[in-house]
């Protein structure tokens, strides 16, 4: 069956000074010539043609630069052109009805991606890391994804696999020769070779925090009693009056939330009520945002004041805090006549506010910063595939010690390698790749 050809718009909506329309599928070029005032005929492979796109009634659309690239020698694998015409959004809608007009078809999202990993011109997770990439928010997200992207992540999952692999080959030949077979390994050897592959996914798997804070950002809180200096210490770190400030305790009753970058962590930052008894309705429900609010956050700024002892209920309420996500500061040093045993910030000298920043850096890369030769992974999928191998893993493992029958140590051992193949794209369903294309956008 011959593929459909389909076509998008592959640069972001809006005016710019060029757009481009991208078509995919054995009907490109036919399609691209019968539009174009120019014949493409003899025209080489990714060299580009300037010219006319001409609409059903002979009207000049739009000057365009048309680049073919054709099969196999193309992102998609298939025959691709490329026609960069002007920005904008009604020239470029104009340009891509012209070409669905001549017989393409709009794409899916995700669909171009689709295409490159269904004609093997790169795996799951590299398709995967296109969309990374395009995403990044910081240097970390787009180093990762790019080596995603160059496959750096599959090699790794390669790797484990042939691990694996060699150790089942074991066993099965204990299964097949019960005499000879403990001859090429022993049961410790064995034990050993797993462990220390289970070791290396357990570490991949584990970068999924990492990675998730890399795609995402870390969620910020600061959270206090009324009038600690919460919102001038948000406005301090984001150098802009963004909430209102007054001396009136209660002052803010809402959650203000803002993006900023600390380093290269995007920081989402949220300002909360200030949390006291006997609040009147509104403050109530801002002290119940509040409260929602650290839930949500990766860490918790708590702000005290240091120009005044802790009170009871401030105590109480870090007491119900988890300790391990929170960080305490004592605001308003240049006012307090007492040292504080506290980071101390001040929210209108702007002391401490480097070294608290510092420490988030810290608290965030508690096992330092991914570094390049680090991959971590960002995608659920992929934590749940690792996840599920290391149980199967472990399973394999306490079934050598207890002297399991070998035929089952080597199925769960190649239902250990099937996950790790869902990740490269191996042994995956319709259903998997449907709902992974999808997320992309169209034109991807
Ligand atoms: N001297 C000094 N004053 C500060 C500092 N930070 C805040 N203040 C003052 O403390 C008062 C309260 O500050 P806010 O930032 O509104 O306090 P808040 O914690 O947001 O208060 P609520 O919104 O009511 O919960 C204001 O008068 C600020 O000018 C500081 O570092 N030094
Ligand atoms: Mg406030």
């Amino acid at each position: 069956m011959e593929s459909s050809t389909i076509a998008a718009i592959a640069t972001p909506p809006g005016d710019g000074g060029v757009a481009i329309i991208r078509i995919s599928g054995p009907k490109a070029l036919r399609i691209a010539d019968s539009i174009f005032s120019r014949s493409l005929e003899n025209q080489k492979s990714h060299t580009a043609s300037y010219g006319k796109i001409i609409s059903l009634k002979g009207e000049t659309l739009d000057e365009v630069l048309l680049l073919p690239m054709r099969a196999p020698r193309s992102f998609t694998g298939e025959d691709v052109v490329e026609i960069h015409c002007h920005g904008g959004r009604l020239i470029t809608q104009r340009v891509l009805t012209r070409v669905i007009e001549a017989g393409a078809e709009p794409a899916k999202p995700g669909e171009f991606s689709l295409r490159s990993y269904l004609n093997g011109k790169m795996d799951l997770a590299q398709a995967e890391a296109i969309q990374e990439l395009i995403c990044a928010k910081n240097e970390l997200a787009l180093s990762s994804a790019q080596e995603q992207l160059e496959g750096a992540l599959s090699k790794k999952i390669r790797d484990f696999q042939k691990e694996i692999a060699d150790v089942t080959a074991i066993i099965e030949a204990w299964v097949d020769y019960p005499e000879e077979g403990l001859e090429f390994a022993s049961e410790e050897e064995i034990l050993a070779q797993l462990r220390s592959v289970q070791k290396k996914i357990i570490l991949l798997r584990d970068s999924f925090r990492d990675g998730k804070i890399l795609r995402e950002g870390v969620r910020l809180c600061l959270l206090g009693a009324p009038n600690v200096g919460k919102s001038s210490l948000m406005n301090a770190l984001l150098s802009n009056d963004r909430a209102i400030v007054t001396e009136i305790a209660g002052t803010t009753r809402d959650l203000i939330e803002e993006t900023l970058r600390i380093g290269d962590l995007h920081v989402h930052l949220t300002d909360t009520a200030g949390i006291r008894e006997n609040a009147e309705r509104i403050e109530e429900e801002g002290i119940r945002r509040s409260k929602k609010a650290a839930e949500r956050a990766d860490i918790i700024l708590f702000v005290l004041d240091a120009t005044r002892e802790t009170t009871d209920s401030e105590k109480e309420l870090l007491q119900s805090l988890p300790k391990k996500h929170t960080i305490i500061l004592s605001n308003k040093v240049d006012i307090a006549k007492k040292p504080t045993e506290h980071l101390s910030v001040s929210a209108k000298t702007e002391e401490g506010l480097k070294e608290l920043k510092e420490l988030l850096h810290d608290r965030v890369w508690k096992n330092g910063k991914p570094g390049k030769e680090q991959i971590a992974i960002t995608k659920e999928r992929h934590h749940f595939a690792l996840d599920q191998s290391v149980q199967l893993l472990h399973s394999v493992c306490d079934g050598l010690n207890e002297g399991t029958s070998p035929e089952f140590l080597v199925s769960d051992l190649r239902r250990a390698l099937k996950e790790l193949g869902t990740i490269i794209g191996i042994d995956v369903t319709e259903e998997i790749l449907g709902s992974i294309f999808s997320k992309f956008c169209v034109g991807k």
